[in-house]
Formats: structure tokens, sequence, C-alpha cells
């Protein structure tokens, strides 16, 4: 049968099921990344399960979004971190290496292979030709323990590139035209995958900004072929043995095919405040600018950050702007400032940071009020960047520069000569800073500073559970809404019952306290939801928080991948409307009753029964058996403990 690249990597992996769309399948893991704001917890959830070493092919722990170091806590988890990698037979990467993505693609990822991380932007890696899937750190720490990670076969979409990028137009624009034709959740249930003559016109750091970005679909990853380019930039990191050629049968069949014809691509920018906001830079050109960042793991590749400094040769940073550079990686910069390049960007008034999230996750940079702040970054949810009612753009690096030398939004097609950039033959490596595991059966003791608080408790799902609807929101609220990141909340991450106080803290600052009274008065309490609910980050402490704060039932019109896993791994029942009219009917306070429950989970039922306020609402159950056992069981923990015990 013939088959995408997608199926070829899937199939060589398949450990439990069939390859039947909508049906779930297991699939074998052989490397993991985990970064610092979701692995502290994913390491505490794999201590949990008392294996002494990980059980991949290769795992690798980074230190990417927690650095800056305003007290004890984000330090002490940094060298939790690096004693856990020692421990258990990490790389260890620490902080001010780079963003783990990057490096990733640099030195470890593998063409065929496949990764599981626990941060959405994982699929980076389907640059390569790797299957590159995001998942919570629970999942995350499973791989690790060799267990399979499962996951609802997706659809398969084909996005035929044909034409090449015209000077000034870059990868970036790819993906940014892709999210203004199929929306933030556009790719929801499909993996997207790259195939046709436009492939070849696209080096491997050029895919991986659009594997990257295409998270933004809402897509399980996305993928390229492995092919002559892959070949070379693998051989530029100096592991060219590491090629194997990979691409989809010639009548491999996609489920859907979008074509995107890049000759006719022009410069795009996502507008205020969703990545999907998508309109002509020419639309919004002339707007005057405070602040433009070029980097995050999105774009800042060699090529994108030379591609600034060449424009920047002759030119200098408007005064009214503040240049950012996050450098992607200690290899970027090594290779930047072995070139010269470097020197340009100092001169031109850029502000060079350390390698690292920074700003994306509002670790830092935040915009000054009512300005605009331009950043090639993935994202622009309102308020991630750290300021209340933000006007973040998200645009490519040539938007990015040709705007910080104007000091208004640009079309880079007025800036006078496109710049030739010339990529090294054979990249420094720059990774002498990252430690490859220690031997096996070395002893090593973990480092546990005083913020790292044990994993909560949790029961087991009663029969029938009573709660009030706590709160009620629309469509498309992200992670960012549920549990949101930035300096002060961050570091946090490893203690559940103190960042569980900021869970909605921006849609909702009372909320905290109405699901302690709900605690108090009944079981806990439910919120209600629109479409695409939980979309963006990976954070499992989206779900892990609320359910600390009694939170045992979501029901919205439809959930975000990695999200709805999250829950169901975390005991949250994750139930859909049957009439999605009954939204409308549900209001903030109403009583809520579900009796029968746990003979309805064991049942298989996939329609439940809710009784609001004395009205009944059906909601739909979509979950596989594994889950319904986990969800009854209360978590996935207690699920794997009683399955240990049961010697499953
Ligand atoms: C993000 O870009 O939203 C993050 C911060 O990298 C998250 C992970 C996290 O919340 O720690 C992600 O993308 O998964
Ligand atoms: Fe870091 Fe931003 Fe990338 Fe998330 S999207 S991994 S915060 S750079």
């Amino acid at each position: 049968m013939a088959m995408t690249v997608t199926e070829k990597i899937l199939a060589a992996h398949l450990v439990e099921g069939r390859l039947e769309k909508g049906t779930e399948v297991g699939i074998r893991i052989d490397q993991t990344l985990t970064q610092d704001a979701t692995g502290t917890m994913a390491y505490l959830e794999f201590e949990a399960t008392g294996l002494s070493r990980v059980r991949t092919e290769l795992s690798v722990c980074y230190v990417d979004h927690n650095l800056v170091q305003s007290d004890f806590r984000n330090a002490d988890d940094h060298r939790f971190l690096q004693s856990v990698a020692r421990r258990y037979g990490l790389y260890f990467s620490p902080p001010g290496n780079g963003i783990s993505h990057q490096i990733h693609l640099e030195r470890f990822g593998r063409p065929g292979k496949t990764l599981l991380g626990s941060d959405s932007h994982t699929p980076t890696g389907g640059g390569l030709g790797m299957l590159a899937i995001g998942a919570g750190g629970l999942d995350v720490a499973m791989a690790m323990a060799g267990r399979p990670f499962y996951l609802v076969m997706p659809k398969v979409y084909g996005v035929r590139l044909t034409g090449r990028l015209p000077a000034w137009v870059s990868a970036r624009d790819v993906l940014l035209e892709l999210l203004r034709r199929l929306s933030v959740k556009g790719g929801v249930g499909y993996i997207m995958e790259y195939f046709g003559p436009g492939v070849k016109e696209l080096s491997v750091t050029d895919r991986a900004a659009i594997t990257n970005f295409g998270a933004e679909l809402g897509a399980t990853t996305s993928v390229f072929p492995s092919d002559g380019n892959t070949k070379k930039f693998l051989e530029s990191q100096g592991r060219g043995d590491q090629w194997v050629e990979l691409v989809a049968d010639a009548d491999a069949v996609y489920d859907e095919v979008i074509e995107i014809d890049m000759s006719g691509l022009e410069p795009l920018i996502a507008c205020p405040s969703s990545p999907d906001n998508v309109v002509r830079v020419r639309e919004v050109a002339g707007r005057p600018v405070s602040q433009v960042l070029v980097g995050s793991c999105s774009n800042s590749s060699l090529r994108d950050l030379l591609l600034v400094a060449k424009v920047l040769e002759k030119e200098t940073v408007h005064p009214d702007v503040s240049f950012e550079i996050n450098p992607g990686s200690r290899q970027v910069l090594e290779n930047l400032t072995a070139q010269g390049d470097m020197l340009s960007l100092i001169r031109a008034g850029a502000r060079v940071h350390q390698a690292g999230c920074l700003g994306c996750i509002g670790m830092g940079q935040a915009p000054a009020t009512n300005t605009i702040s331009l950043r090639t970054f993935p994202r622009n949810f309102p308020g991630r960047s750290g300021t209340k009612d933000d006007q973040v753009y998200l645009c490519s690096p040539e938007v990015a520069v040709a705007s910080a030398i104007t000091g208004r939004i640009t079309d880079p097609r007025d800036l006078a000569e496109y710049p030739r950039i010339v990529l090294p033959e054979r990249y420094l490596p720059g990774d002498q800073r990252i430690e490859p595991p220690r031997p096996a059966g070395e002893a090593v003791a973990i480092v546990r500073g005083p913020n790292i608080a044990p994993f909560p408790e949790m029961d087991a799902l009663p029969e029938t559970w009573r709660g009030s609807v706590l709160l009620k929101v629309g469509d498309n609220i992200t992670t960012d809404h549920i549990m949101p990141a930035g300096a002060k909340i961050l570091p946090l991450r490893s203690n559940i019952p103190a960042i569980s106080e900021y869970v909605f803290n921006a849609v909702d600052p009372d909320l905290v306290a109405r699901a302690g009274k709900a605690r108090q008065q009944y079981d806990g309490g439910m919120v209600v939801g629109g479409e695409n609910y939980g979309q963006g980050s990976s954070r499992e402490h989206a779900a892990l928080a609320p359910r600390y704060l009694g939170i045992r039932v979501k029901l919205v019109k439809s959930f975000a991948r990695i999200h709805k896993a999250n829950l169901i791994n975390f005991g949250i029942l994750p139930l859909t409307f049957v009439e999605p009219a009954d939204y409308d009917t549900i209001r903030q306070g109403e009583e809520v009753e579900i009796s029968g429950l746990r003979a309805a989970l064991v049942a298989g039922a996939e329609t439940i029964t809710v009784a609001i306020a004395g009205r009944t609402v059906r909601a739909r159950l979509e979950v596989s058996a594994r889950h319904r056992e986990i969800l009854l069981d209360g978590s996935l923990l207690n699920w794997a403990a009683m399955a240990a015990d049961a010697g499953r």
C-alpha cells in the first residue's frame, strides 16, 4: 500500500492498535525532550515510576524557560533538573545553552525517529523528517519509562508546496498563510505533511520554522520528508551518518490536500491577539512600533539572525524602538560571532540576550503600555507578553528588521537590496556545555530545593458527583488563560498548591475563592467552554492545578488535543455538548449533578447525562477504554500504580 511519511513512521513504531483513522494507537517513542517549566513535574512523575534509568534511545533535559533568577526558586529547579538528568541517564542542557527545539534540531533529531516532548512546539523536529509530538509532562514521563505513547490515529493533511519564496518572503509566511486560511483550529485531528516540488526549495531550518509554527494550527504535528537537503543539514552538523531517506510514495493518499504556491506569497503578519488573525503587511504598514523581538523557537536559527545582521550592516535601529535578539542556541551565537556578523547587530543598536525563551513566555521583555510589539514568536495570546491589553504582532525576521529600522510596521520589500546569506558548510557545534548521560549505576543524589512540593494525591471518581458551574468562557480559550505563565508564576511550576492560586487569574481573579466554596458545599466545580478549549501550550499545570482546586468536569464545545489528554491524565472528565445550543442555557453558579458516573464509565457509555439546575444536558465522552480506566482511578499515576500492582 502506498504510504505517506506520517504513515511510514507510525507503522514502524506501532505497538498497539491498527493504523485506522480515529482509533487509538500506541507508538514506541525513541527520543524525549523536556524543558524546565514542564520538566520539574515530568521528572517528579518519572520518579514515581520507581525506575532507575530512562528507557528511551535518547532523552534530553533542557533548561530554557525559567531563566530569570529573581530569587532561589528557578535556580533550585535548574539544579534539581541537572541532578535528575545525571541520576537517570539523560543528556542535560543547562541555562544559556538555548531553546530545546532549536538545539534538538541541531544536535539530536534524526529522520524517521519518534520524539515526544513536554512542550507544544516539539514538532520543530518535523523539519528533519521525524515524527515529533508535544504532550503533557506525564505522558513524556511514561515514554521515558518505556511505555507507549497513545494517540487517536490522526488524519493526514497534505500541504503541497510549489514555486519558490520570493525575496523578502520566508518560511514564516508559508505558515502565516496556512493560519490565514485554516485558523487556529484548522489542524485539529490532523498531522500536516508537506510534499510537492516546493519542498526542495526549503532548507531544514526553514522547514523547522514551518513545523514549529504549525503547532498554532492545532495539528498533532507537522512533518517534512527527509531528502538531500536533510542530508546536507545533518552533514553540516557533523551527523551525516544519521541521515536516512524518507519520502512519501508517489501515489500516497492524503485525507485532505491544500496547495501553496510559494512564488505568490507576500509578507504577512498576525495581528493582536491570535496567531490566525493574519493580514498582508501592507494593510497595517505605518503603525508605530516600540519593540521588535527576533528569536524564540520559531525563528532564531542562524539563517534568521544572519539575515537580520546583514540587513543591519549599513543601517541603525530607530531611536524609538527596543530591538532585541533572543538567539535560539549557543550554536547560533557561536557561528554568528565567528562569521563576524554579531558586530553588525551590536553596532546597529540591538540588545542581544542569552539564548532562551525569555519574552516569548513573559520571562522579561514586557512591552510598554499601549504600544505595538512586533515579534517573530509563535504566539500572541492576550497578556502573554506580561503587559495587560498588549498589542503583539507576529511576523517574519524580514518584516521585523525592516520595522526596527523605520520604527513603523514596514513591508521589507520597501528596503533596498535582499542580502545574500551563506550558511556554513560545517557549523561550530556549540554543544560543549551539553552533559552526556552518566554511566548506569553511578550514585547521584537528587538536589531538591524547598520550592519543590510533593505531588498531590488524587481520589478515584465518585459514583455521583455534585458541583457548581464555576466559570463559563468562550471559544479558543488558551492554556495561557487557564494557567498563566510569566516571570511571577512560572517559578511555581514545581509547587502545585502554590501555582493553583493563579488558575484563570487574568480571566476571573475570584475563581479560586469560588472553587474553595464549591469544595466545601459540594464535591467541587465545573468549567463550561466553547470551541477549541485549551489550545496552545502543553502545560499539564492547566489540568493539574484546576484538579487541585476541585475542578473535576469540563463541559465544552470542543477540545484541543494536548489539553484533553492532560485532563484525562489528571482525572478531569472532558465532556463535549451533544447539542452545542445547550451552551447558551448554562449560567455561572448553577448547581450540577452527575449520577451513575462510575457505572456509565464502566459500561463504556458515550453519552453522559448532566443535570444542571434541574435541567438535563446531554454530553459526549469521547475517550478510549484505557482513558475510562484512568478516569475511574482518578489519574494516570493512580492507574499506572494499580496496573503495576496487578502485574499488568
Ligand atoms: C509555550 O510556548 O506556551 C510554552 C511555554 O513553551 C509551553 C510550555 C509551558 O507552558 O511550559 C508549550 O508550548 O507547551
Ligand atoms: Fe519557548 Fe516560546 Fe518556543 Fe514556548 S514558544 S518553547 S516559550 S520560545
